[in-house]
């Protein structure tokens, strides 16, 4: 299958590229090093060191004797994204070439607006280019588990049966998100069913809950084929964060309460993820959601874990949110088991980011883990008894 992963200099872009690509997938990236620029506008960087995407393919078909193809450009510009699906003609698109973070999109009215703007122009360029070029190239978008909020009711995926005045009616599940990051995403669905409607394109939404980890079969492969890895306060995702500031000997954040509860998935079921979303297409004129995570958790159960799981001392601190966004209550959601057959649980491979983490942070002090050596499934069931 012909695969153009937009975003694929990214996190999550580059190892999905390098994994279907090594799959058997022909495959085509695109990205304008957007993500590359918001590093040197808030004076941050991967903890991993990223090489160019020059170098990054070539390390690619050095080692695996395979070509990913390369297009350098902004989805903001509508002659380029036609001109790139033109010339690749893909079968499948799989876009994640967007800005993702939410404190990003809240640092100001410019930030907002780009985030909007980058994020809902460019969506709209790759479905215009779908509907011109060809209406069977099924688009598998990336949305997230933070658009639909955290309601008081079951989360079902995209979709809820709703009877009013004793008539009843399928509609797009109400969303009440909480950033202007995340509520470009809601814009973005809202668009792609549409273009559903109007022109019978085939689309999966797959809603994912917060990523973790950096390792995946074709990324350990070398250290120039790394994806990256962020930290900080802006793009630094909960559980890679703090994982981090674990092994630095920092407090692990924990903003407000932490009652907040957020799906989290590993980057190696991310990935996988994709590969089947690609490999079975939604049907012409079906848009198609899912809700993708494998364990949910509490931010304070997530500060917890990583404290347990750490063999020195690790410190949790309650900060004001940054965001105050409203007070959150827990998201109860329904997924039906779209998921890959054996999802990565996070007490399995913890211990592993543990020590990984201590290797990409020379000079730091971490205890050797106390059960590192001991069967993954003995931890789990351990936990599970606790
Ligand atoms: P990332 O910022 O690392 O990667 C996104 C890539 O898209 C970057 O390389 C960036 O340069 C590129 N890009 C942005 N705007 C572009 C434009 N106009 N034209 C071309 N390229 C552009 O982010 P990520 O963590 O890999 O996330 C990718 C997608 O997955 C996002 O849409 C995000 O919403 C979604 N997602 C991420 C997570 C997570 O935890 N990281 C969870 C759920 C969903
Ligand atoms: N948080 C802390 N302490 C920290 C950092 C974050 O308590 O040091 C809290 C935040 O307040 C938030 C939660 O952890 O409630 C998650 O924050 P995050 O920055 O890890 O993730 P989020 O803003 O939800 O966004 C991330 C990705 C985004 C993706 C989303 C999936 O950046 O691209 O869409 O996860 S989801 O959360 O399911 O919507």
């Amino acid at each position: 299958m012909r695969i153009l992963v937009l975003g694929g200099d990214g996190y999550l872009g580059w190892p999905t590229a390098l994994h279907l690509n090594a799959l058997g997938h022909e495959v085509a990236v695109n990205d304008n090093f957007a993500r590359r620029g918001y590093d040197e506008e808030m004076g941050v960087e991967s903890l991993i060191p990223i090489h160019s995407l020059d170098e990054r393919l070539a390390a690619w078909t050095e080692i695996s004797g395979k070509t990913i193809k390369s297009y350098v450009g902004d989805l903001c510009d509508a002659a380029f994204v036609h001109e790139m699906v033109g010339d690749f003609r893909p079968e499948t698109i799989v876009h994640f070439g967007e800005q993702r973070a939410a404190p990003y999109s809240m640092i100001s009215q410019a930030h907002c607006i780009y985030t909007q703007t980058n994020n809902v122009v460019g969506n709209l360029n790759v479905m215009y280019a779908i509907a011109d070029i060809d209406r069977d190239i099924h688009l598998v978008k990336l949305g997230t588990m933070g658009e639909y909020g955290t309601p008081n009711i079951d989360i079902e995926e995209g979709w809820l049966e709703v009877e009013h005045n004793g008539r009843k009616d399928r509609m797009l599940y109400p969303k009440r998100p909480g950033s202007f990051y995340h509520l470009s995403k809601v814009h973005d669905s809202h668009n792609i069913e549409f273009g559903c409607r109007i022109w019978g394109l085939r689309a999966t939404d797959l809603n994912q809950g917060v990523v973790y980890g950096a390792d995946t079969e074709q990324t350990k492969l070398d250290p120039r084929l790394a994806t990256r890895f962020d930290y900080d306060g802006v793009f630094g995702t909960v559980l890679n964060r703090m994982v981090i500031q674990a092994v630095l000997g920092h407090a692990l954040t924990v903003y407000g309460n932490g009652t907040q509860t957020r799906g989290l998935i590993n980057i190696v079921d991310t990935v996988e993820c994709i590969r089947l979303a690609s490999e079975n297409p939604a049907d012409r004129g079906e848009f198609r959601v899912f809700n993708q995570f494998t364990e949910s958790l509490s931010v304070r159960q997530i500060a917890e874990t990583i404290a347990e799981e750490y063999p020195g001392d690790a410190t949790i601190e309650q900060v004001e949110n940054p965001l105050r966004t409203g007070h959150p209550r827990l998201q109860s959601v329904v997924h039906r088991g779209h998921l890959v057959q054996r999802p990565v649980e996070l007490t399995y491979v913890l211990d592993e980011r543990l020590d990984a983490a201590h290797g990409d942070l020379p000079g730091c002090h971490l205890h050797a883990a106390n059960h590192r050596h001991r069967d993954i499934a003995e931890v789990a069931d351990e936990r599970r008894r606790r």
